[in-house]
């Protein structure tokens, strides 16, 4: 088949990848729809794909993958840089030569007998500057096919990189799948990307968190923009005003979720327009404010929980043209998850292929299966999504999953205390990477798994963004997830959380007052929308708002752990924003 481009640099690396791998065939893809038809059959006759019944699941496939390869690896995830500086504490490091060298002793030899794709792909509106191309050379159908959805894939992408060197080089090979030989490597002075022995997303789908994370954040310290794992959303008002938000939580705390929102009753004539859900890249625009971009397009969503009353506008996307990875798969050809919205089916497959029925005591999903769904299909989805400029920002939130002491939402003082509050926050650990579940750890920005540097020079790197921002957005902090005594939640979240964000976008406007406590600014009880909501009263909200000062030690205590580790990187400011807590408190 045909190269479809006659760029040198890329004809010469991907020669020497094929010197390497040695594949028996060379696919380069072109995105057409043949194409994915061609692929989709040809992945059905492999075995790697089941085709979905067709008129409940239009266009849409199944798959399960090895049961040991199930979510991201953190440990065994590398940045490869000339000194251990510059991957910094807080990420695993390997000298560029050497690791090059270990990896070969993986990648030779390693596609004899299978075929090599290349896949060329675009992160960002077609003729963005801020868009980055790259290509990725896998051994692997379903990591095409997913590309596909992911990214704009095809021709699209040689348009954009003409005859230029610059574009990032991905190469993957599944290997046995066996954990020992499971590597992610990244190079970030390379743009170089190198990922073995995994056929999981979040490790093999190099465009998401290798590239747009981990790569773009090192590049956009180079380049001054920021790489950040946050969606944007835009905020409809009746009177057609939009505003956009940026907001980072860590893995599975409802990104998706927040970002596709369907406004409660009460609040009739608002919309929320979704940009993106996982990725925002946003850059200091001419106009003094910060804009952003999505560089993905489709969704890699966690499956399990997701129904029409927690997110309508995802089970409209995933509706057709879906892949859906390690959900449960039901004999009439249709899938399930725990919290579906039909009931557990009497008989299933699980994840794992066995038979399952409501009495098993396993899940029938694994709780990071997940669902592939091109944006195109998301009835929410923002017409801006292709803007080669993207949106301008007006706040940015930063979320964690915490049962107490963090308060439903506050305001920081200024863009320092801002970067302070993203810095320390923490989260309970979820099943979107290998370890254990419901931990609390700092998860800086949402960032610790994809700073592609040291996390130090990073929180510099977003303090200088202040200088350049001459409208810096404001900065919030929110909790869906505290409880009360009794373990419940507080707060019912979903749809409600538009009342946040209603809040959030008011401040940001100056429409709004607030009181000031020695966390930040937060709502009064009085400006706070509380009407329609059944049996929620302002006393529930005070106690979710409440400040515990116990509480708030222990927390001032825990975040040293993060300081300490990143002390000789850590910039003078978090030092003096948290003692400045610790006197507010
Ligand atoms: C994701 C993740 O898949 O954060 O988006 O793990
Ligand atoms: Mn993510």
């Amino acid at each position: 088949m045909s190269s479809h481009t006659t760029n040198l640099h890329v004809l010469t690396w991907v020669q020497e990848q094929v010197r390497l791998c040695q594949p028996d065939r060379v696919v380069w893809c072109d995105g057409s729809e043949p194409e994915r038809f061609r692929l989709q059959e040809q992945a059905v006759r492999d075995g790697v794909l089941i085709r979905l019944n067709p008129e409940k699941h239009p266009g849409s496939f199944y798959h399960r993958s090895n049961p040991n390869d199930v979510a991201r690896v953190e440990q065994l995830t590398y940045i490869c840089t000339p000194t251990e500086e510059e991957a910094g504490p807080t990420n695993n490091w390997a000298e560029p030569r050497a690791m090059y060298r270990r990896l070969e002793g993986h990648t030779r030899g390693a596609m004899k007998g299978r075929t090599m794709y290349v896949v060329p792909y675009l992160m960002g509106p077609p003729g963005s500057p801020l868009a980055k191309v790259g290509v990725e050379l896998t051994d692997s159908i379903y990591v095409v096919l997913n590309m596909r959805i992911m990214t704009r894939m095809g021709d699209v992408a040689w348009q954009q990189l003409g005859d230029s060197d610059d574009f990032n080089r991905g190469l993957h090979c599944m290997l046995d799948l066996n954990p020992e030989r499971r590597l992610v490597c990244h190079f970030p002075q390379d743009n170089t990307i190198i990922s073995v022995g995994s056929g999981y997303g979040g490790n093999v789908l190099l465009g998401k968190k290798c590239l747009a994370l981990r790569i773009g954040s090192y590049l956009g310290r180079r380049e001054g923009w920021l790489a950040e794992h946050m969606l944007i959303l835009g905020v409809e008002s009746p009177r057609g005003e939009k505003t956009y938000v940026a907001a980072a939580f860590p893995s599975a705390c409802g990104k998706t979720n927040f970002a596709m929102l369907v406004p409660p009753v009460s609040f009739e004539g608002w919309r929320i327009w979704t940009v993106g859900d996982d990725i925002a890249w946003m850059y200091p625009g001419a106009d003094g404010r910060l804009w952003a971009i999505n560089p993905e397009a489709g969704y890699f969503g966690v499956a399990p929980g997701t129904n029409g009353s927690t997110n309508p506008n995802a089970m409209a996307t995933l509706a057709r043209d879906t892949i859906f990875t390690n959900v449960a798969l039901k004999p009439d050809g249709t899938v399930w998850w725990e919290g579906h919205d039909d009931p557990p089916p009497p008989e299933c497959l699980d994840w794992q292929g066995r038979p399952w029925t409501p009495l098993s005591r396993e899940k029938a999903a694994h709780p990071n299966s997940r669902f592939t769904a091109p944006m195109a299909n998301n009835p929410s989805l923002a017409p801006e999504v292709d803007h080669s400029q993207g949106v301008p920002i007006s706040a940015i939130i930063f979320g964690g999953r915490r049962a107490s002491t963090l308060p439903l939402v506050c305001e920081a003082f200024n863009w320092v205390h801002g970067v302070y509050l993203g810095a320390t926050m923490g989260s309970e650990t979820t099943a979107a990477a290998a370890g254990a579940v419901g931990q609390v750890r700092r998860d800086p920005m949402a960032m610790l798994p994809f700073c592609g540097y040291n996390m130090g020079w990073y929180f510099r790197h977003w303090l200088n963004m202040r200088k350049r921002v001459k409208l810096p957005p404001h900065i919030f902090q929110v909790n869906w997830f505290r409880k009360g005594p009794d373990g419940r939640y507080l707060w019912p979240g979903f749809g409600e959380n538009m009342r946040v964000l209603k809040w959030i976008i008011d401040r940001a406007a100056g429409r709004v007052g607030a009181w000031e406590t020695p966390l930040g600014w937060v709502p009064r009880t009085q400006d706070f929308p509380l009407d329609g909501m059944d049996g929620f009263t302002a006393a529930d909200f005070e106690a979710l708002q409440n400040i515990n000062l116990e509480e708030w030690r222990r927390e001032v205590l825990s975040q040293d752990e993060l300081f300490m580790k990143l002390y000789s990187f850590l910039p003078k400011e978090m030092i003096f924003q948290r003692e400045l807590l610790v006197a507010r408190l």
